[in-house]
Formats: C-alpha cells, sequence, structure tokens
C-alpha cells in the first residue's frame, strides 16, 4: 500500500500520504474493460477509498458498476425508497432530516455477520453553501500506530457489533418486531486481499469487547474511537454534484459532516457484499 504503482489505462492521484486518489480516465456508466477494472480495483485496494468526479450515473448503470465488484448487498434496516431498487440506498438530507446516513466514525453494516466489502456513493446534489463532506480513515495505519503491547492485547480479542440500538426506530417506519444484526468480530482483522491488519471497531455499533470487564471494555473502545479520528489517519473529500466515492469497507472508516442543516444533499450509494472477518 502506498507504493507508486503502475496504470496504463487510468491516472491515480493521491489524496494524501495516508489515504485516498482521485481517479482520472474512467466513465464508470460504461462496463469496465478488463484490464480497466482490474486497475480500478488495485487502486482501491491501494488507496482504500478512491473518487472520481463528473460520472453521470443512472440506477442501472449504478448497480451495474457494483456487480463488476461482487454481489449487491441489500440493507438490513433501511426501507427501500426506490422500491424496484432494493440495493439502491438514498442517502439524503434537507430540513425535515432528524439523521443522516453515517453521521459518527463507521464501517458500514458492521453488525452483519459478513460485513460489505466496499459502498460506492454517487451523490448528485451537494449543498449550496459547502459542507457536507465525507472524513475517510485508514484503519491499517489505525493498527499500526497502537503500541506493541496494545497490539499484542488487541490481536487475540473480539468484539460485538450490534445494529438494534442504531437502526431501531431510526427510519420512522414501524419496526416492532423486526430484529437487526448482531455479530462478534475480531477487534483487529486480516484484510483477505492484502493479509494486512487493520483495526475493526468503530463507534457506531461496537458495544463491547468480549471477555473483558464493562469499564476494562468501555475504556479501552474510547482509546480506540479517538486514536481513529487521530487527523493523520484521516482525509476530508469536498463533493462536487455527480462524484463518486467508492470505499473499502474493511480497512476504512468513514464519517458523513453534517454541517449544512437545513439544506439539501442527495445521492445514491450501492454495496459490494463481503465475507466473515478473520
Ligand atoms: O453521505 C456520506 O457522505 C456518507 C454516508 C455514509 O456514511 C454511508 O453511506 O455509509
Amino acid at each position: 500500500m502506498g507504493g507508486n504503482m503502475e496504470y496504463q489505462t487510468i491516472d491515480v492521484r493521491k489524496s494524501t500520504p495516508a489515504i485516498g486518489a482521485e481517479i482520472i480516465g474512467v466513465d464508470l456508466s460504461k462496463p469496465l474493460a478488463n484490464q480497466q477494472f482490474q486497475e480500478v480495483h488495485d487502486a482501491l485496494i491501494d488507496r482504500l477509498v478512491i473518487f472520481f468526479r463528473e460520472q453521470k450515473l443512472d440506477v442501472d448503470q449504478h448497480k451495474a458498476l457494483g456487480r463488476r465488484f461482487g454481489k449487491l448487498h441489500v440493507h438490513p434496516a433501511a426501507p427501500s425508497v426506490l422500491p424496484e431498487h432494493p440495493e439502491i440506498l438514498v442517502v439524503r438530507a434537507d430540513e425535515r432530516s432528524e439523521h443522516i446516513a453515517g453521521e459518527d466514525w463507521h464501517s458500514d453494516v458492521s453488525c452483519d455477520p459478513e460485513p460489505p466489502m466496499g459502498s460506492i456513493l454517487h451523490l448528485t446534489e451537494v449543498p449550496p453553501d459547502g459542507g457536507g463532506d465525507t472524513l475517510f480513515a485508514n484503519m491499517y495505519l489505525a493498527y499500526e500506530t497502537l503500541s506493541e503491547p496494545m497490539r499484542k492485547l488487541l490481536d487475540g480479542l473480539t468484539a460485538i457489533h450490534d445494529g438494534e440500538h442504531i437502526y431501531r426506530g431510526r427510519y420512522g417506519v414501524d419496526d416492532a418486531g423486526k430484529t437487526f444484526p448482531r455479530s462478534e468480530h475480531p477487534v483487529i482483522r486480516t484484510h483477505p486481499v492484502t493479509g494486512r491488519k487493520c483495526l475493526f471497531v468503530n463507534r457506531f455499533f461496537t458495544t463491547r469487547i468480549v471477555g473483558l470487564q464493562k469499564g476494562e471494555s468501555d475504556a479501552i473502545l474510547e482509546m480506540l474511537y479517538r486514536h481513529i479520528e487521530t487527523p493523520e489517519l484521516c482525509m476530508r473529500f469536498k463533493w462536487q454534484p455527480n462524484s463518486v466515492a467508492f470505499w473499502d469497507n474493511r480497512c476504512v472508516q468513514h464519517h458523513a459532516v453534517w454541517d449544512y442543516y437545513p439544506n439539501r444533499r442527495y445521492g445514491h450509494r450501492v454495496t459490494i457484499c463481503g465475507d466473515r472477518p478473520y
């Protein structure tokens, strides 16, 4: 990661040394030819989150793009706003919003037994007076910048990720009797493509480190959540209409900044299925 990879079909401009790159030379509305697909995938693996500008994508093109990378995930709680397209998650905020998607640091749907591998977000409307940036943080670096005794302690531990306190009542639909995913995952997971270790607990979903006393678990999780926010691990992406962000959910956390209320922001996300963390 962070090496200078050779690309033939795309131009890759790093956002910061730690994370992110803007990809030039791709039209995401068209099927990606094999080499270009491979290079976009390599750039994602190398930079953790990649960005594209000026992409016109309808919902079918957006889904086709996601499917090139894997099976599409259907959100376990968010009602499908576009009934014909349950794989499209609508990300929107306006003057009636009480919540927005991702308003604190998280890895998408980490409460699922097999959390998504990645998400592709396309915004068509951005707030007129600025704001609405998304922050992304590198979870390999989060792991590597912990002290060795702390890494040793965390290496063997697992944690509970729970959807209940996040999703119950959130979407204004009757969810009586509905259950939400809850899973136990390693605190430090191994990325299945790179083989590198990354920190996999987040403020949204992770409620408890298994085997520790509650006070110990709370203190260590809070320390880790603060560590994740270290500015040197993070970047900030400024959206324009028709920007696309594609993040690797296994090694990235993100936070959508809601600093533009009551203005509108709108887009669609497709989410790609992933594997059970190990
Ligand atoms: O709106 C954004 O920038 C990101 C929303 C979010 O956190 C998500 O889609 O998971």
